[in-house]
């Protein structure tokens, strides 16, 4: 029986960097959710027949949306339903279901790196059939219509199981419960040398994988220990779980600190990685050594093609414009394109489809290819492994010898999270304000060489996106910017991006925050962070 229920609507449904992330009791509002999947159906326009593919990170809500969308798709007519068993897809592993299937996309549930659970925050993304998240042409269009929404259908006959794998009719759509895993384990093997890696492993290789209690793990322990042979254990942590252990499954060096300090410490394996909430983002540490996503993306570029995925080459790189510019050295070397984009995947769709780029990355710790639409965490590991196994070198040796081969861009990231949102508007337009008098000027003893709103004009489709983030130029090559997170869900989050090139060969191996001191300083002296938001440290230093 298909209802349809009247409804109001919602002033707040507008998507993010990646899709509409909200807290929990957001979410709970009635028809807050019935609200935002009927807007997507009604921006997909007539879905008699087609396939939609739902699955989402298992954190706390994802069942109770995977049970809204599938009674809603089936009110809508799709022809057939894809979903992951439990309601489990990594986000990487939904955008290749989507493209493998022909579906016209895919509901993904997620915050990401977002913390879990009935106060946390939850998410609900759009990928097209690409199999990648939804264009600004399209999230407009979706926030556009829950403005006007005025009622959604549903379907109230008996559900499905999510937890059998299986076939199931309702009403015109065939609902197909599908092994999460298997597709995107069956790509991988297209892509990396799976023998090699299991040679490495089996010559006593030690890895460490925090799967962070969320997605990946069911992927990694399939992967890495079942068919790549890597001892039990490798794999930690994963459990999916609906509150990531009551932690951040945020991959980086404050959420990810246990792995960190075992890789730094006496006797770390051999090479330790990491994972986000919805399995898109990567961390990489060797022993020894912390791999900026920055450096992890030139470093992959370079040496993809020992991967039988990329022999061929790569066609072009791109990366966000935060992400620093170690990637266009390499892309400068092997004579192809280097695309720069703002911040978010949705961006690296057009560039992907067209052909014009193989390799992704941002500095967030987002690494990808053209093998699906999304970034891709345990993609990003398997290649690093296939290129340890092909160079027999550690990740140390090979990120030591990149450096000495092209320079080193440093590079951090400093976050000021939960800030007043006023104060963050503020500083931010009152640089803006500023940026035509900068050029010319010296902050904290650097002087300025151009400054400017980073605006993108996609060479695919023509579209502008404005007002990207504020980047702050100096002679020399180093460079500040400046933007706020779209991904946050209470206050505002100041990102600060900071770069700075070396290419001395006795200036390869200082410490990070000191060879990047007097950027901080500048970013201070340019920005007032610390009068406008009244703290004294960020929150987050990456
Ligand atoms: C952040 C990152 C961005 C990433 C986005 C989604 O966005 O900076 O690089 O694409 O998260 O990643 P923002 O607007 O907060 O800076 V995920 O893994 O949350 O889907
Ligand atoms: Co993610």
């Amino acid at each position: 029986m298909i209802e349809t229920v009247a409804t109001t609507a919602y002033d707040d449904q507008k998507p993010g960097t990646s899709g509409l992330r909200k807290k929990v009791p957001v979410f709970r509002q009635p028809n807050y959710v019935e609200n935002f999947i009927q807007s997507i159906f009604d921006t997909i326009g007539d879905c008699a027949g087609k396939t939609l593919v739902i699955g989402g990170d298992g954190r706390y809500y994802n069942r109770e949306v995977v049970d809204i969308a599938i009674r809603m798709a089936v009110a809508a007519g799709f022809g057939r339903l894809i979903v992951g068993a439990g309601g489990i897809l990594s986000t990487p592993a939904a955008s290749n279901i989507i493209r493998r299937h022909g579906a016209i996309g895919g509901i993904v549930l997620s915050a990401s790196h977002n913390p879990g659970g009935p106060t946390e925050d939850f998410g609900i993304k759009f990928n097209t059939a690409n199999g990648g998240p939804a264009p600004e042409k399209v999230t407009e269009a979706i926030f556009a219509r829950t403005q006007t929404i005025e009622r959604y259908m549903i379907s109230r006959q008996a559900g499905v199981d999510v937890d059998q794998i299986g076939s199931t009719r309702l009403d015109q759509t065939q609902v197909e419960i599908i092994d999460p895993v298997a597709d995107y384990a069956a790509l991988m093997e297209t892509l990396f040398d799976f023998g090699r890696i299991a040679e490495l492993f089996g010559s006593g290789f030690r890895m460490a994988f925090d799967a962070m209690h969320a997605v990946t793990g069911p992927y990694a322990k399939e992967i890495l220990e079942k068919r790549l042979g890597a001892p039990a254990g490798t794999v930690r942590n994963f459990k999916p779980l609906p509150d990531f252990g009551g932690h951040h499954p945020d991959p980086n060096l404050v959420h990810a600190r246990a792995l960190y300090e075992e890789m730094m410490g006496e006797g770390a394996p051999d090479f330790g990685a990491a994972s986000d909430g919805d399995g898109d983002r990567n961390l990489i540490i060797g022993r020894g050594i912390f791999v900026t996503p920055s450096d992890s993306l030139a470093v992959l570029a370079a040496n993809a093609h020992l991967a039988p995925g990329y022999s061929g080459g790569l066609k072009g790189i791109a990366r966000s414009m935060p992400t620093s510019a170690a990637a266009d050295r390499v892309a400068d070397k092997l004579g192809i394109g280097i695309y720069e984009t703002p911040t978010g995947w949705k961006f690296f769709g057009n560039l992907l489809d067209a052909g014009m780029a193989t390799i992704c990355g941002e500095e967030s710790a987002g690494t990808g290819s053209d093998h699906v639409r999304e970034k891709d965490g345990l993609w990003a590991v398997l290649l690093w492994l296939n290129i340890l196994a092909a160079r027999g070198q550690s990740a140390r040796e090979i990120v030591e010898a990149h450096w000495r081969e092209y320079g080193r861009n440093y590079y951090s990231r400093h976050d000021y999270e939960g800030l007043d949102a006023e104060a963050a508007n503020g500083l931010m337009e009152a640089l803006r304000a500023e940026l035509g008098s900068l050029p010319g000027r010296a902050i904290a003893g650097l002087e300025v060489a151009a400054a400017d709103d980073f605006a993108y004009h996609d060479p695919v489709d023509g579209s502008v996106a404005r007002n990207q983030g504020i980047r702050i130029l100096f002679e020399g090559g180093s460079r500040i910017v400046l933007r706020l997170s779209g991904t946050g869900t209470s206050g505002a989050t100041l990102r600060v991006y900071l770069e700075r090139y070396e290419a001395a060969p006795d200036r390869l191996a200082l410490d990070t925050q000191a060879a990047l001191a007097d950027l901080i300083a500048a970013a201070e002296a340019v920005a007032g962070i610390r009068a406008r938001t009244g703290r004294d440290a960020p929150t987050v230093i990456t």
